[in-house]
């Protein structure tokens, strides 16, 4: 029943979804998501040659000021959009996650604009994301590693007053002996590479798709 992109109207319709992507036009992706299924286009296929390439060149483009935070969020929408079409057809398509990401932003910051695209284009790029939302103590990062386990904690910081924070998580990580389970990534407006390195994180990234790199970076090693 499932087919590979084969002829030019399949790689119209992926064309499409592109475009549509692009343009953050979520209702045409979801259309052009149910066409491509429709038309017998395996959901793999749909999935990488559609919206996650469609989504890498947003992240490309947004790298290189081309385009803004408000496309990149409109975007991002109309990804999860699609992606919430293929969804029931992961299973039987034996699609896996990637990996699995733990983000939050840190105790004492409620910032979470910046954190939500860095979550959302990471679930774009086919990881597994538990978002534990603002104001995340070190104990709690500790605590879903311990019990759920992760392959990488992404803590995000907007404030110069919550860095500490990142700081005092990776500490507790440490104390509670799961430091080595997971890599660590921070981000943030405040953040830098050198205070990532001082703090002992595994990688910085300074915006939203750069998190994606660096998650898939990190996971090869
Ligand atoms: Co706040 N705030 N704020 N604020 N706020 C800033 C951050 C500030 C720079 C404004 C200023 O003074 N110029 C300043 C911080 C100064 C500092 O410490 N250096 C500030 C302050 C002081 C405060 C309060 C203390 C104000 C007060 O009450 N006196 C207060 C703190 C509350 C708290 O957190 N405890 C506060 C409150 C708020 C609001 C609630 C009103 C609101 C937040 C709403 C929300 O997030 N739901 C807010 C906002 C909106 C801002 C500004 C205007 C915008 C932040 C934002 O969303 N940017 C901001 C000023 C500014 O930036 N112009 C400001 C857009 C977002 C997409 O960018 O979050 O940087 P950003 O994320 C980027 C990258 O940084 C990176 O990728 C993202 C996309 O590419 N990134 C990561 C982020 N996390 C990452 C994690 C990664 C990797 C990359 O890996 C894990």
């Amino acid at each position: 029943m499932l087919i590979k992109v084969g002829n030019n109207m399949d790689e119209n319709i992926l064309k499409n979804i592109k475009t549509a992507l692009t343009k953050g036009d979520r209702a045409g992706v979801v259309k052009l998501t149910k066409e491509a299924l429709g038309k017998g286009i395996d959901v793999k296929t749909i999935l990488e040659d559609g919206l996650i390439a469609s989504m890498n060149a947003i992240g490309e483009k947004f790298k290189a000021n081309e385009i803004f935070i408000p496309e990149v969020l409109i975007a991002a929408k109309a990804m999860h959009a699609g992606i919430a079409v293929l969804e029931p057809f992961f299973a039987a398509s034996g699609i896996k996650p990637i990996g699995k990401v733990v983000i939050g932003t840190v105790k004492g910051d409620l910032h979470d604009i910046g954190k939500n695209i860095v979550s959302m284009m990471l679930k774009g790029a086919c990881f597994e994301v538990m978002d534990l939302g603002i104001d995340v103590p070190p104990g709690k990062f500790a605590e879903i590693v311990q019990a759920k386990g992760a392959d990488i904690i992404a803590m995000s910081s907007l404030l110069t007053t919550s860095m500490g924070a990142m700081k005092d998580t990776i500490k507790l990580l440490k104390d509670s002996g799961v430091r080595d389970k997971v890599k660590i990534i921070v981000g943030g407006a405040p953040i830098t590479q050198s205070f990532a390195d001082a703090i002992g994180a595994d990688g910085y990234a300074k915006d939203a798709a750069t998190a994606v790199d660096r998650a898939k970076e990190l996971l090869s090693k």
